[in-house]
């Protein structure tokens, strides 16, 4: 068993030995099933026959839970009830990264190891206190998507399966302006984690150097997001820009570590920074959202003192409420100071003006404006 942490320990200290400890919580990550002796292995999917379903009373609303001992995570023993019993009781947090946005669900309903299905609109037969509003895709596509207006909103989906939620940059009462840069660090083949945490050790000094605050989480997986919190006063397209011209400067300032070529034979063994994970209607997993890998880990938000010893790994959801009841939300101060991207649109404005074009945009996009030829650059020699 590992060592939990006492009360303000680090996030994790490294040393030998303690490679699987560094996101410690109370019970070392053992699967545990609770009051039903089931061993842990019972697979996702399993039943408990006796009980199909369960009325919760959660922010004032009824919420009922189906099948609530169903396993999600295969190898665990975490249950819907466990995955539900995780949001709550990180509830204070997860409404400060994603209250009164629209999000959208990706459906497991055998569990994280089944097969899955993404639902921006939510289904006709819903409670009629649900709060959603009106999102477009970037085809046109108009949907009502859910809104997390509070606590039993995150439960209603849980109750569909939903182990993690890919969140708007904005809230609904704020559309159309985005109040979130997402600054996505994206370990190419070839490289993982460690080159993320240098990635945005780059980007800490950048947006330090710029007077812009940023807060670090892993992905829960090998990346790393870092979220700057913005006033809502410019749109995706904006946002997007703001975004392209700080990859640029990231890319300038270490090309051996990170990399804002679009096109992927052009990437090489770096850290991507996906500009256009801020392009309009776009969506990006959630801080403290689980993903669907049979260890549920955690998109984990992080104070940056805490970056150097993390492991992503360790970041489970029978761990991560421990750490969070001990040491508090690591983005407590995120809603503060809203920030500005000013300085980064000057810079693009800048490259502009040198006759660098913008960078090329998503195939689903229509071809924008100043946008270069979109076709990966080997294409276009062959084409001659
Ligand atoms: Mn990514």
């Amino acid at each position: 068993m590992s060592q939990p942490a006492g009360p303000g320990a680090p996030l994790a200290r490294r040393g030998p030995g303690s490679s699987r400890s560094r996101c410690p919580g109370p019970s070392g990550g053992r699967p545990r099933v609770p009051g039903t002796g089931r061993p842990p292995d019972a697979g996702y999917g399993a039943r408990v026959a006796a009980k199909d379903g369960v009325d919760l009373e959660i922010a004032g609303r009824v919420v009922r839970l189906s099948s609530p001992d169903k396993v999600l995570f295969a190898g665990r023993a975490e249950t819907k009830r466990d995955l539900l019993a995780y949001y709550l009781a990180v509830g204070e947090a997860v409404m400060r990264a994603m209250g009164g946005r629209p999000v959208l669900m990706q459906r497991f309903p055998h569990g994280a190891a089944g097969p899955s299905f993404f639902q921006k609109r939510v289904p006709d037969r819903r409670p009629d206190w649900l709060e959603t509003t009106t999102v477009t895709t970037p085809n046109g596509t108009r949907s009502q998507a859910l809104v997390i207006a509070d606590l039993a909103h995150v439960a209603w989906a849980v109750n569909l399966g939903c182990l993690g939620f890919h969140v708007w940059p904005y809230r609904a009462a704020d559309a159309p302006f985005v109040d979130e840069l997402r600054i996505d660090l994206d370990p190419q083949p070839g490289v993982g984690f460690e080159e993320a945490r240098e990635a945005a050790r780059e980007t800490e000094a950048l947006l330090g150097e710029l007077g812009i605050r940023g807060f670090p989480k892993t992905t829960g997986n090998r990346g790393i997001h870092v979220f700057v919190r913005l006033a809502p006063r410019w749109e995706a397209t904006d946002v997007r820009a703001a975004a392209v011209a700080l990859a640029r400067e990231l890319a300038r300032r270490r090309p051996d570590l990170l990399t804002d070529a679009w096109w992927k034979e052009q990437r090489g063994e770096r850290v991507f920074v996906d500009f256009n994970q801020n392009a309009p209607h776009k969506t990006v997993f959630g801080a403290w959202s689980v993903r669907a890998r049979d260890g549920a880990q955690v998109s984990m938000p992080l104070r940056w003192e805490d970056l150097d010893d993390v492991d992503p790994e360790a970041c489970t959801i029978d761990r991560v409420p421990q750490l969070v009841a001990e040491r508090g939300d690591p983005w407590a101060a995120i809603d503060d100071e809203p920030q500005s991207i000013e300085p980064l649109l000057a810079w693009f404005r800048r490259d502009l003006d040198a006759g660098i074009p913008d960078a090329p945009w998503p195939p689903v996009y229509p071809k924008m404006p100043g946008e270069p030829p979109r076709v990966a650059p080997s294409r276009a020699r062959r084409r001659g």
